[in-house]
């Protein structure tokens, strides 16, 4: 019988991903497995990937809109990891036959000034912290069969993080009314869905708060320079070899993404 440890899992979770296979949720064999060790073993992941040579990116925050809270089944945000190895550049092509079954989603990206250190971070603090806006695309690509997990699962897994893509075009953040920017994702030309910045915690700087007071608790501060993607606007879609995406934003230009 397996022994499931932190170390255990963190090594099944990154041959699942290695290998491109996906398997069952970790919590079916390891029931014991809570949120706290959940954060371990998703750390743990991340350094075995500093360790073969990948650098943090920034972080991201997963499941801060209520559509995707209710899509996923699981009624909290979460954070994860992002390293320079899942930036993909805006137009390049990404090849599907590199991931699982991933999913793209469209973001709103602070680029960090300034530190940030929680617990006490409030929106307009994390705000005053942000030095540039950016139009996002996020490909995620859980290494469990069908998305199907529970919190401690994702969160074990990096909220599924696989690729991100960041608009060349950077705002100062200064009058730009966050919570009201919109939009569209759309697929091989036609809108798929759209979205405004407030499904993101009502504002996408108090999902940038909630980062900086969970990551906190632990520990850890937000660094200049980082990249924080503030969670999914929309639902998010499958990809299909041969899909144009593009996530067209009001104020903050687009950003596309070429599957092949
Ligand atoms: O970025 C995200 O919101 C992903 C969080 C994990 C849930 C999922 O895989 O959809
Ligand atoms: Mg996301």
């Amino acid at each position: 019988m397996t022994e499931w440890t932190v170390d255990h899992a963190a090594g099944v979770l990154l041959a699942a991903e290695q290998e491109r296979t996906d398997r069952g949720p970790i919590t079916d064999e390891w029931p014991g497995l809570d949120l706290a060790t959940a954060y371990q073993v998703q750390r743990r992941l991340i350094d075995r990937k500093i360790a073969a040579g990948e650098t943090i990116a920034g972080v991201k925050l997963g499941l801060t809109s209520r559509a995707k809270q209710r899509r996923m089944g699981i009624d909290s945000p979460l954070t994860a990891w992002l390293t320079d190895r899942m930036a993909v550049r805006p137009g390049e092509f990404l090849d599907l036959s590199t991931l699982i079954h991933p999913r793209v989603e469209p973001e709103i990206v602070f680029v960090l000034g300034q530190r940030l250190s929680g617990p006490g971070v409030t929106a307009a603090r994390a705000m005053a912290a942000v030095s540039e806006v950016r139009a996002g695309l996020e490909i995620i690509d859980s290494r469990f069969a069908d998305f199907r997990f529970t919190l401690p699962d994702v969160v074990a897994d990096n909220a599924s993080s696989a690729r991100f893509v960041v608009s060349s075009e950077a705002h100062r953040p200064d009058g730009l009314a966050l919570d009201l920017e919109a939009c569209d994702l759309e697929i091989d030309g036609q809108v798929a869905d759209s979205a405004t910045g407030a499904a993101v915690q009502g504002h996408p700087a108090e999902a940038l708060a909630l980062a900086a007071n969970s990551l906190g608790e632990r520990g850890i501060d937000l660094e200049p320079g980082w990249i924080v993607l503030t969670g999914g606007l929309t639902d998010a879609v499958t990809l299909k070899p041969g899909m144009r995406i593009v996530a067209r934003f009001t104020h903050l230009g687009s950003v596309v993404l070429q599957v092949s």
